[in-house]
């Protein structure tokens, strides 16, 4: 965890971790090692800060999967590393190289290249290695990424060094067989289908092999793991401690994702998500361990774009198909784009005007933890529409500092004037119930409409930020309001209480 603290002259100046729970958001990541801060500085998946300036893609080449999670269905993205929605295209390798070096040229600021689906990548191995050798070959500035359920990855550690990643991700829910059985009712093994704890158990023997061999090699490997209320929320941190306990970089807590109408067995026999606490109580329970991702996005397998968004419909075959790319012009740009983000970077901190001349931490010992939404269109800014905003970064503002701690999608609440109709309160409401728990908003614009419900409601609307770094921000409304007596220990807000 990040703790951002304001100094006398206003700028954000002390930064530190608190024990061994560090993500790798922008002073995270200057605390490391020389050589590992290379290797996630612009992957927006392992450097929380990179995601606010960098972008990745991912090509759908894998449909097949040797195993069978209860949260999937087949005809979904896999839920490893996807938000539901199929998969709009499965590409053969030459069509996913060429859409890479494409979007690659169009959207300079994408760093890596994923392969997560929309079966397992490792269970489609000539597809996958087809797609990671001409692009080693074809574009050496693109990170190559892989994201796997673990079944196959020791067989083919070989090959995936000879391809230079340096990123893997592997889905691992459980280390006991037990609670695996409930998870995953079959896997395909040595061209044999095998049920029950038997399978469980070679899953997992393969899981943490391959983990072992990866962390040896000097890769970094996440670990992605799906909490299941009632199935593996409390196994999870015995997770944590044994993957971090080999060497895993990051550990990424995702929530289930078990609509009914998705058609998994989860989701037929009424197994619930849990709730955004839940989520965070877990999070922050196994972040004593290791370093965990808040930022993730349970992105699809053909995602495109920044974490958050999907620009896929701009690369959809028939549109890169008519496209010649010039990759060597494009690398050159693209180099330069990347010396700009870093320059910006690398820039210390404006001072701002509006934050108070103090620190947080003896000034405010008795305000309690509040959460706050924030629209951010990128670059790590309060820098959005609240109508505009498909989704919100939610911070933590303590007396001990400012930290990430999720995103949670919403969908845009205005739409233009023809849809300003009985519509746009629907949305409303699913914005309220997506910011359960929050008591600020912070926005660069918002409209009188919306500002009214927020107050109804009982968020707070701030537009008084805009274009402020999002820390420094949430720092300085944290102080602003906490010195008004709004956040003192025995206060409870409107809508914590509906939370
Ligand atoms: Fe893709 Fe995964 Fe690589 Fe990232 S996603 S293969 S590590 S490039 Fe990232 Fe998307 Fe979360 Fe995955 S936000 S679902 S963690
Ligand atoms: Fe689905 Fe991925 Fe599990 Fe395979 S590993 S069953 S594709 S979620």
């Amino acid at each position: 965890m990040t703790i951002t603290v304001l100094n006398q002259g206003g700028k954000t100046a002390l930064t530190g971790c608190a024990a061994s729970s560090c993500g790798s958001s922008a002073d995270a990541l200057a605390q490391l090692p020389e050589a590992l801060r290379a290797k996630i500085n612009n992957h927006p998946c392992f450097s929380e800060d990179a995601h606010h300036h960098y972008a990745r893609m991912h090509v759908a080449v894998a449909p097949a999967c040797n195993i069978q999670c209860h949260y999937c269905n087949r005809k979904y993205d896999c839920s490893n590393e996807s938000r539901p929605g199929v998969v709009s295209e499965v590409l053969t390798p030459d069509q996913a190289v060429k859409k890479t070096l494409a979007v690659a040229a169009a959207i300079p600021q994408m760093t890596v290249l994923g392969i997560a689906g929309p079966g397992d990548p490792l269970a489609n191995p000539a597809r996958t290695f087809a797609t990671f050798r001409q692009l080693t070959a074809k574009a050496p500035d693109i990170k190559l990424c892989v994201s796997t359920n673990g079944l196959a990855l020791p067989e083919v550690i070989d090959e995936l060094c000879q391809h230079n990643i340096e990123h893997v991700t592997i889905t691992i829910n459980c280390v006991d067989p037990d609670i695996g059985a409930q998870i995953y009712p079959w896997i395909f093994w040595n061209h044999r289908r095998i049920k029950g704890r038997k399978a469980a158990e070679i899953l997992i023997a393969q899981q943490q092999k391959g983990l072992e061999l990866l962390v040896a090699r000097g890769i970094l490997v996440k670990v992605n793991s799906v909490l299941i209320p009632g199935i593996n929320d409390e196994h999870l941190k015995e997770v944590s401690r044994i993957v971090k306990a080999k060497g895993a970089f990051l550990h990424n807590v995702m929530p289930l994702i078990s609509e009914p109408e998705h058609g998994t067995f989860y989701g037929l026999t009424g197994q619930r998500g849990p709730t955004s606490a839940e989520l965070q109580t877990l999070q922050d329970a196994c972040a004593g361990d290791m370093r965990m991702m808040r930022h993730c996005r349970q992105c699809r397998a053909d995602a495109v774009g920044m974490l958050g968004e999907d620009r896929g419909q701009e690369f959809t075959l028939d549109k890169i198909e008519q496209l010649d790319v010039d990759y060597a012009a494009a690398m050159v740009q693209r180099a330069q784009v990347h010396a700009a983000i870093e320059a910006k970077r690398a820039a210390p901190a404006p001072i701002t005007p509006t934050a108070p001349l103090v620190t947080l931490n003896p000034q405010f010992r008795t305000s309690r933890p509040v959460l706050m939404a924030v629209a951010s269109g990128g670059g790590g800014l309060v820098n959005q529409h609240f109508g505009e905003a498909n989704e919100f970064l939610i911070y933590e503002a303590s007396n001990r500092g400012v930290r990430l701690v999720g995103a949670r999608t919403a969908g845009r609440y205005c739409h233009g004037p023809a849809q300003c109709d009985d519509s746009s309160a629907q949305r409303f409401a699913k914005i309220l119930r997506v910011l359960a728990g929050c008591e600020v908003v912070l926005c660069a614009k918002i409209g009188y409409e919306p500002w009214q419900q927020l107050e109804a409601a009982g968020i707070i609307p701030n537009s008084e930020h805009a274009l402020e770094s999002i820390e420094t921000a949430v720092a300085a409304v944290y102080q602003e309001l906490s010195a008004s007596g709004r956040f003192s220990v025995d206060s409870v807000a409107t809508q914590r209480r509906s939370a």
